[in-house]
């Protein structure tokens, strides 16, 4: 008899807590091959996840390496290949120099400058110049770099950046690696700026259109869905779930 009254009690906790309690976040699994793709298609310009997460590594202690005119576009020219890191290259005067780049991990990296200057990423067993993906400036407050450039590239291919010639023969790289700084951005159809944990893309690009941070939208009609959001206050009596807390009232 215990046992039962312990198990209906149980099952009315779990009741009492499923209703008041935080919604669930939805469940990541169906993101999964999100994770690992390349830049996506259509794509513009990375968001400020990426570029200010690249412009705190250029505002902290660089690595100096400096490049001989004698080693560019050859695979014995210095390494940069540690990721979140930044490298001050001491250019050949006038001339182009390079480094090279070996990904840990197949897909997308941006290399992040602080100069507009020819840059160019060369398969070294190849010596085919490896086409950017994305390319465009850096508008970010407080940040030296003003460039970036997107290439899909292979773990373990030995990459040569060429760079330069460059104003004062000094140039800043930040190289990132686009999976580790992707946002989730959740749709919000219905503009209340709280979006539907059911419907989100994770990406490297700039904040899509319709869709928000924000999640646990409960109702994300377009329209009638726009006065219910976990930031409603609750109107008691109506039948709805003004804040989206799980109860409605
Ligand atoms: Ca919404
Ligand atoms: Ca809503
Ligand atoms: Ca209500």
């Amino acid at each position: 008899m215990l046992k039962m009254k312990r198990i209906a009690l149980g099952a009315l906790l779990s009741l009492g807590l499923t209703a008041c309690g935080p919604m669930e976040e939805a469940p990541e699994s169906s993101f999964e091959a999100q994770d690992s793709q390349e830049l996506e298609a259509g794509c513009t310009s990375l968001g400020t996840g990426i570029t200010t997460h690249a412009c705190s590594h250029a505002g902290n202690p660089t690595d100096h390496v400096s490049v001989t005119a004698s080693a560019t576009r050859v695979t014995s020219a210095p390494a940069i290949s540690t990721k979140h890191k930044a490298y001050d290259l001491a250019l050949p005067s006038g001339a182009e120099g390079s480094v090279t780049y070996v990904p840990a991990t197949t897909g997308s990296y941006a290399f992040y400058r602080t100069q507009n200057v020819a840059f160019t990423v060369v398969n070294g067993a190849t010596s085919a110049t490896v086409p950017s993906a994305l390319t465009h400036t850096v508008s970010s407050s407080g940040c030296s770099l003003t460039y970036v450039s997107v290439y899909d590239l292979t773990a373990g291919t030995t990459y040569i950046l060429a760079a330069g010639p460059a104003s004062g023969n000094a140039l800043t790289v930040v190289p990132e690696f686009l999976n580790d700084t992707r946002t989730r951005y959740y749709q919000d159809a219905d503009g209340d700026g709280y979006g539907n944990n059911s419907v989100s893309v994770l990406t490297a690009c700039t904040q899509p259109s319709g869709y928000t941070t924000q999640r646990f939208d409960c109702n994300d009609t377009p329209g009638s869905g726009a006065s219910i959001h976990p930031g409603a206050a609750e109107i008691c009596g109506n039948g709805i779930d003004d804040n989206c807390d799980g109860s409605q009232c």
